[in-house]
């Protein structure tokens, strides 16, 4: 068997064995990571455009609007470390504003690593780039070559949003070992807001948030030939105030069934699979999470309507 073909058949298990356990799970869950295979990627990208979802144009321009006076407050020729880098598609402008010198992206995906190597070469060819492949939950260790520089971590997106407060002081507190002592971190937090405007964000008017949800079941059936009815099924999305999360789920609309070659698993009317979460905080909570890792919130940069933020944390 050739090395693509294994890999792809180690991420298959991987998706198997997960669904297998999150369907037996009470409650029932399947983590949201296995969303993002080609066509769930597409259309997060679709909903980054959406006119509900704010989190991603108002990051881009927070990142416009004060890099410059992030260089002034940790100094040029940082090496940027970013924390799940993707295909460091936007990226670029941030080296540039900062003035960086080089450049860790870091990402469990060789293929994404690959074309992030190439994307920033020919976009900021003066930064010089060393992939790291790994798993960015660890403390891990960065290239010989920027031992000796000043970091800058990078992680926008929110991305801190898709886990517990528990398991994001746990991240955060890999980011602080992998970055050492003399570092800083520039991270994106989504605030919490008036209800109407975080429901909208996740349930927009056209269903693409819920076509994307409702991806999860669709994958299940191309990729682990799943005998379910996608049409048994809803998109459920809701405000917990409590856990201070958006949820995402998804609903059986009447007692349904889902089978896999070694399990059978039935759902009453109005049961749901938790699919994903986005955690929200205040400003002062974030300000909480960066002490609990090691961390001092620095600067806290929002948009006028306060939706958004991007925060200069020190180590
Ligand atoms: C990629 C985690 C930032 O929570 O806003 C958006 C994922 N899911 N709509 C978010 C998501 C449904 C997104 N993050």
């Amino acid at each position: 068997m050739s090395d693509a073909l294994l890999a792809e058949r180690v991420v298959l298990e991987d998706f198997a064995a997960a669904v297998r356990a999150g369907l037996s799970r009470d409650p029932r869950e399947i983590p949201a990571r296995y969303l993002y295979d080609r066509g769930g990627s597409e259309l997060f990208e679709q909903i980054t455009y959406l006119p509900e979802y704010y989190p991603t144009r108002t990051e881009i321009s927070l990142i416009q609007r004060h890099s410059a006076a992030i260089a002034e407050r940790v100094g040029t020729r940082r090496t940027v470390v970013e924390f799940g880098s993707g295909s460091s598609a936007k990226t670029p402008p941030f080296l540039n504003a900062v003035g960086a010198r080089a450049y860790v992206p870091i990402d469990i995906s060789a293929h994404f690593l690959e074309s992030a190597a190439k994307n920033v070469s020919a976009a900021v060819p003066d930064v010089d780039v060393y992939p790291l492949p790994g798993d960015f939950t660890h403390k891990l260790d960065l290239p010989a070559e920027v031992a000796d520089h000043p970091k800058l971590g990078f992680f926008p997106g929110s991305t801190i949003g898709n886990m517990s407060t528990f398991e994001a002081v746990d991240v955060l507190r890999a980011f602080r070992a992998t970055l050492g002592d003399d570092a800083h971190l520039v991270i994106g937090v989504d605030l919490k807001k008036d209800i109407g405007t975080l429901e909208a964000a996740y349930d927009d008017s056209q269903g693409i948030t819920a076509e994307f949800i409702l991806g999860i079941l669709r994958r299940m059936q191309e990729d682990l030939s799943a005998d379910l009815e996608i049409e048994d099924w809803e998109y459920h999305s809701f405000w917990n105030a409590e856990m201070g999360r958006i949820e995402m789920h998804v609903r059986a609309v009447r007692p349904t069934t889902i089978d896999l070659d070694n399990g059978h698993w039935s759902f009453s009317e109005g049961e749901t699979i938790h699919i994903s979460n986005s955690h929200k905080y205040t400003l002062e909570e974030s300000a909480l999470l960066a002490r609990c890792a090691g961390f001092r919130q620095v600067e806290a940069w929002t948009d006028p309507e306060r939706l958004f933020s991007l925060q200069l944390w020190r180590a």
